[in-house]
């Protein structure tokens, strides 16, 4: 046999063993052979998610200085701080495909890597922080669920603990929120205002429409992706509304309404138009964003250059410890 030959032959091996793997449901992980397309999606998708997390907690956190009691700000600080910690075990969970974490800051700094559409809209009052909770960590629940049953085995473990802590902060918007409506006249126009301008955006996190997504079918084969994205933006949409309701709170589409035959809510257009700008780094707020991550990462070199140095230092201290006690025992 040809070098070449054999090559193909061991190639053709490793793919079967790889489709079987997943067409039995089990667990891709890092040492076991996967194709270069399955890994290079894998990577794009997880390292947008990461740089979602970690430009997500740009927000809220605007709001930590004024939330109004302590309680409030003490709850606040804790979900931005979980928002950095999931960054990071995304960002973990990717680096075992073979990538580092530098390169992947490096391509969301440089604008070769994409964060979601959702965090480029501003936080302008109190209620945001609850429209937050209640509608951005609800559409990422929606969609992270079926996540924990990824193929690859790292993406998978880390969302099932990502998950957990999302759904908390789903339930401390909505009880944000709740507050607000059942407040004063003033308090619950403030949280309607919020859901107006959070509703469109929080239905695009989802993704483009089936018909014009790039990835949904390939993702969907190799059981990256479980649902399609309008599967998941339909499944948001049927969760929120009797939640809305519970709260006395409006969804601004006069179009929404529950389509018996189809046992979904109907609703009203979306403006993709308005997405792909976003994408494009033409909405309200993607010029800050990524201005104040850029130097967030410069202002932290000198934390990376001392953990790295405490690093080194430590485990040279172990070194020279396990050889004295080797001397000592010789
Ligand atoms: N924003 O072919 P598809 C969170 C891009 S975490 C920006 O349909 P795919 C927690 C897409 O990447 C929120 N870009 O792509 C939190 C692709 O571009 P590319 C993030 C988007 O991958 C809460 C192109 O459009 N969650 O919120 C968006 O099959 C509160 C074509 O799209 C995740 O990342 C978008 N919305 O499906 C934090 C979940 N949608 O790569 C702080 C994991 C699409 O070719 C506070 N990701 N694009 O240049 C996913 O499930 C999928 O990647 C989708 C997109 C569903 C986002």
């Amino acid at each position: 046999m040809t070098a070449v030959t054999a090559e193909h032959t061991a190639d053709t091996t490793h793919q079967a063993h790889f489709d079987a793997a997943v067409a039995a449901d089990e667990r891709i992980e890092p040492r076991d052979w996967m194709p270069d397309e399955y890994r290079s999606s894998l990577v794009r998708q997880m390292a947008q998610h990461a740089h979602s997390e970690i430009i997500g907690m740009q927000p809220e956190a605007n709001w930590i200085t004024r939330a109004p009691s302590l309680r409030r700000k003490a709850i606040l600080m804790a979900k931005v701080q979980d928002e950095a910690g999931h960054g990071l075990y995304l960002y973990s969970a990717a680096e075992t495909l073979g990538t580092s974490r530098e390169e992947l800051l490096d391509k969301l700094h440089s604008g070769r890597q994409k964060y979601s559409s959702i965090f480029n809209y501003p936080t302008l009052t109190w209620a945001d922080v609850g429209a937050i909770g209640w509608l951005v960590d609800g559409a990422a629940i929606t969609n992270q669920v079926p996540l924990c049953r990824c193929s690859y085995g790292p993406y998978a473990r880390a969302m099932v603990r990502i998950c957990k802590e999302e759904s908390f902060h789903q339930r401390q918007g909505y009880e944000l929120l709740l507050a607000l409506s059942q407040g004063t006249p003033a308090q619950h126009d403030m949280a309607q205002d919020a859901v107006n301008r959070w509703w469109w955006p929080s239905l695009m996190m989802f993704g483009p429409p089936d018909e014009e997504s790039a990835h949904s079918a390939r993702s969907m084969a190799w059981k990256i992706k479980r649902h399609s994205n309008d599967e998941l933006r339909q499944r948001f949409v049927d969760i929120c509304v009797p939640q809305a309701e519970a709260l006395g709170l409006t969804l601004p589409d006069p179009d929404l309404r529950w389509n018996e035959e189809r046992g979904h809510h109907d609703f009203g257009a979306i403006d993709w138009d308005e997405f792909w700008q976003v994408l494009k780094g033409d909405g309200p707020c993607n010029e800050q964003r990524i201005t104040q991550r850029r130097r967030a990462h410069e202002e932290g070199a000198w934390v990376r250059e001392a953990a790295a140095a405490y690093a080194a230092k430590t485990a040279s201290d172990k070194a020279e410890r396990n050889e004295a006690q080797v001397e000592a025992t010789a």
